[in-house]
């Protein structure tokens, strides 16, 4: 087993990655920023290094204070957590010349998934169904890309190879405004991302948010653990995800499961992975790959029983995936609901002292936060202070079971978007589940037309 691992991340996640480290009796490394010192993760692991000052850049993105990091203190494995450079395949790669251990997949791996246009084709070849698109980058013969666009038939969606997760695309409805958008939006991705490529799909109108997780040892042995439904989401921001997905048939989920595993086997996947697909009218359209651990992991765990970051790390240590796909037995239904330090009416964020904190509990609540009376919430990172995951017998007792959780939460100093979150565990659409990936904004505009009109 590993001995000591750097927990190269910070606030919910350091915490929950501490604690698979600890459960399996591998030491832990905190390293964090100046700013972050009373992170609770620091004061539990058994050491800890600061970065840097506040902002990302000059710590958690800092490549070398993080390695050094891990050499002062002789650990041999990085976790990257979310965000940060859990993504960043030049990282990955320098862990792994300095002769510590990525916790993750292959650097290769994750630069191939971070070119949205080669992992499409990787997944097309592999088997996954892909949007209908123009199956590589486009050129800049005008007259080619109106002949593309013909063939995949109005709307259709021009989107940045290097952007992803919501940055970088366009929506074209029209022939007339397809050239003008294609060259805004590689000029967009230029400066964005520092590479021009772009590439056009048909754009699907009112898709869901669905997306397969899988874990894959790297030595022949891949699994799927079901799907999550993470359409509930403003501004590319997730809000509420749930497992699993509403309307989503047994049959279905082994057809595209299946179909997952076999692309890990195809491309040698190592680590936890998650297919991110489009679902509309009873069909998946593969989009993007992420290859790290996610936000909204736990409500995988808590219907499949499995832990994920305890996986990640056996994976890392080189063990086989112990679990077999017929040990993977989905039971119940989980919801999470994000918890932001954030207006919940304008979404501002809004960082400050958390003077009182009760945790929500009983049978089947779980609460994934690092906050604690007395803690300061910095202004310097995302606003998500938690997440509160509830597990029943069925959807309708998880939702019942996060109404109270809810209600019992108490987070005072600071502004939450608890409020939304008991609306949303309240609306009479949500309530009825498979809902598109345009309905909480929809209901949001709604609510907001409403308070105009009364004032
Ligand atoms: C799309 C799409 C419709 N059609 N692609 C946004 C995030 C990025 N991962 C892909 N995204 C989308 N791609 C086609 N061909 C609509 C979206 C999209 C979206 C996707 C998932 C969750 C929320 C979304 C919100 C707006 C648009």
């Amino acid at each position: 087993m590993l001995e000591k691992v750097v927990i190269a991340n910070r606030g919910e996640i350091a915490l929950r990655i501490l604690r698979a480290c600890h459960t399996l009796g591998i030491r832990t490394v905190a390293v964090h920023s100046t700013v972050d010192r009373n992170l609770k993760h620091v004061a539990m692991a058994d050491e800890s290094v600061c970065i840097g000052p506040a902002p990302s850049a000059d710590s958690y993105l800092n490549m070398p204070a993080i390695i050094a990091a891990a050499e002062v203190t002789d650990a041999q494995a990085i976790h990257p957590g979310y965000g940060f450079l859990s993504e960043n395949a030049d990282f990955a790669e320098r862990v792994e010349q300095s002769g510590f251990i990525f916790i993750g997949p292959k650097p290769d791996t994750i630069r191939l998934m971070g070119d949205k246009v080669e992992a499409i084709r990787a997944m097309k070849a592999a088997g996954v169904p892909c949007v209908p698109g123009s199956g590589g980058p486009l050129g800049n013969d005008a007259a080619t890309n109106i002949k593309i666009a013909r063939e995949i038939g109005y709307p259709v969606i021009i989107k940045a190879a290097g952007g992803g997760g919501g940055r970088g695309m366009r929506v074209v409805h029209s022939e007339a405004a397809l050239i003008n958008a294609i060259a805004t939006t590689k000029a967009e991705a230029k400066a964005a991302f520092g590479n021009d490529m772009v590439y056009m799909e048909k754009f699907l109108e009112n898709p869901r948010h669905v997306e397969i997780q899988v874990l894959a040892d790297g030595q022949g042995n891949a699994i799927h653990l079901g799907e999550r439904d993470c359409s509930m989401q403003r501004r590319h921001q997730k809000v509420v995800e749930e497992a699993p997905a509403p309307g989503i048939t047994p049959e279905l989920r082994e057809q595209i499961g299946k179909v997952c595993v076999e692309a890990c086997l195809r491309i040698g996947y190592r680590g936890a992975g998650t297919f991110e697909f489009l679902y509309q009218d009873g069909r998946f359209y593969f989009i993007e790959m992420n290859t790290r651990i996610q936000v909204e992991h736990p409500v995988t765990e808590m219907v499949t029983g499995i832990d994920l970051v305890r996986e990640q790390l056996l994976i890392a240590a080189g063990h086989k995936l112990s679990i077999r796909q017929s040990d993977v037995v989905l039971r119940g239904h989980a919801i999470e609901c994000r918890i932001n330090a954030e207006d919940p009416d304008t979404f501002f964020p809004c960082p400050g002292l958390i003077q009182h904190f009760h945790a929500p509990g009983g049978p089947g609540v779980r609460v994934d936060s690092h906050i604690y009376e007395g803690y300061r919430v910095p202004p310097n990172y995302d606003s998500m202070i938690g997440k509160l995951i509830v597990h029943g017998a069925d959807r309708a007792q998880a939702l019942a079971r996060m109404r109270v959780a809810l209600s019992e939460m108490v987070i005072d100093g600071i502004k939450t978007n608890i409020p939304l979150q008991q609306r949303i565990m309240a609306d009479g659409g949500f309530c009825q589940g498979g809902q598109n990936i345009h309905y909480l904004e929809k209901r949001l505009a709604e609510r907001k037309e409403k308070a105009l009109s009364i004032l």
